[in-house]
């Protein structure tokens, strides 16, 4: 289908400008991944109208490709984003805020991109949507498919994918399939499936339409915040995300609407970081791990498809990227949930490790942001935290006792 009007779509390796969306979204001329551009200059009072406020993603309809008035939609975004009650105070951070995606309607930061995404492949005429994932796409795409009536087929890592992800794939009605191996097999061989075959369509983040749905939490934190913050910290899997808040950023300081660009900094499993390695290392370039291993399997990937995209957004920003170690996500998920009242998935606990790490870095009059991008509900807790078992109590007299 042609490129939406006022959009162009371009190769991020050799430039090529492309007028219609290519089979799974990378470059004829070179295989690159792509990225859409928007040459309007919306302003502050375009952008922003109160009108618009229960529109959530789409309120941005102008920033977007797409009509609100054909989306498929399930009023995803417009997450909230509570200051830190006790962390920062530890961590010596006053102006510590947490942007809460596990409220989006499926539990992930990922119904934002795809309720762009799903609603430029209902009107292309598309039959068959398909993903690899590590659970959270799958459980966000298999939703708005079924919304939009279309069929759902996502490709699985087998026996990696966090329980509650799985339940909801299966309950919106997904085609589950399992690839007898890691995230990035299931993604090579999905990417190659959709190449091959005009019913398949793919909806992995390197489909640039979900990067322009994403990159709307950078517009609400700095609508929620009245201010550019000075950091912003998220997990980097495949490293769409990171790409998508960079994005958003960097519109805003383009369009004139703000000044500045926040520190993008991305944080990685230490079992999984071929992008801090690369950044580490101080090249431009990410080399692919062969067998990523972490507890936080929404982002155990070796092979980030958008590395590209990520590197300018460290380096457009100021940023960097970081390893955390598997006991250090636990801790900051557990910190979260019993310091904060914030549950999240254990990738989503990221951002709070990493900070804690550099927070001496930090300056104390700054504004950090940790992009919390998945809901507790969907990982199981890790087995030491479940050993303690309820008291029973029979009669009130009882309880009484067990709690005084
Ligand atoms: C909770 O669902 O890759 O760097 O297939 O579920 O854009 O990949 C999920 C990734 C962070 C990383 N936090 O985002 C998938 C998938 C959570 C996630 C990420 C994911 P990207």
């Amino acid at each position: 289908m042609k490129v939406p009007d006022g959009w162009t779509l371009a190769c991020v390796g050799c430039g090529r400008k492309l007028h219609s969306d290519p089979g799974a979204f990378t470059c004829p001329n070179c295989g690159d991944i792509l990225e859409l551009l928007f040459s309007g200059r919306p302003s502050a009072d375009e952008l922003f109208k109160p009108k618009n406020a229960s529109l959530r993603v789409w309120r941005y309809a102008r920033a977007i490709p797409g009509e609100p008035s054909k989306a498929v939609t399930l009023n995803e975004g417009g997450t909230p984003l509570p200051k830190s009650v006790s962390l920062g105070r530890e961590l010596g951070l006053p102006n510590l805020f947490f942007k809460v995606e596990g409220q989006n309607p499926t539990g992930s930061f990922k119904d934002r991109g795809m309720t762009v995404a799903v609603s430029r492949a209902r009107e292309s005429g598309a039959k068959v949507l398909v993903c690899a994932s590590t659970g959270n796409t799958a459980a966000s795409l298999a939703a708005y498919a079924a919304r939009a009536d279309l069929k759902a087929a996502v490709i699985l890592p087998s026996g990696k994918v966090a329980t509650g992800k799985l339940a909801q794939a299966i309950a919106h009605g997904a085609r589950l399939i399992q690839v007898d191996d890691g995230f990035d097999r299931a993604l090579e061989l999905t990417v190659k499936a959709v190449a091959e075959s005009d019913e398949l369509y793919l909806m992995n983040s390197i489909n640039p339409y979900r990067i322009e749905g994403q990159k709307t939490v950078a517009f609400e934190i700095y609508e929620q915040l009245q201010r550019v913050p000075d950091y912003v910290f998220l997990p980097v899997g495949n490293a769409g995300n990171i790409s998508a808040v960079w994005k958003g950023f960097k519109e805003l300081r383009d369009w004139g609407v703000t000044a500045s660009v926040p520190r993008l900094v991305g944080v990685q499993a230490a079992g999984a970081s071929p992008v801090a390695e690369a950044f580490e290392r101080g090249s431009r370039k990410v080399r692919p791990w062969r067998s990523p291993e972490t507890v936080a399997s929404a982002i155990r990937i070796g092979n980030p498809m958008s590395w590209k995209k990520a590197l300018r957004a460290i380096e457009g920003s100021g940023g960097r990227a970081m390893a955390v170690s598997d006991e250090e996500i636990l801790q900051a998920r557990r910190e979260l949930a019993s310091r904060e009242g914030v549950f999240v998935e254990n990738a989503s606990a990221a951002p709070l490790a990493g900070l804690r790490r550099v927070k001496e870095e930090i300056g104390r009059d700054s504004t950090v942001v940790c992009i919390l991008t998945g809901h507790g509900l969907k990982d199981k807790l890790p087995a030491s935290w479940t050993r303690t078992r309820p008291q029973v109590a029979t009669g009130a007299k009882e309880l009484v006792k067990l709690l005084t």
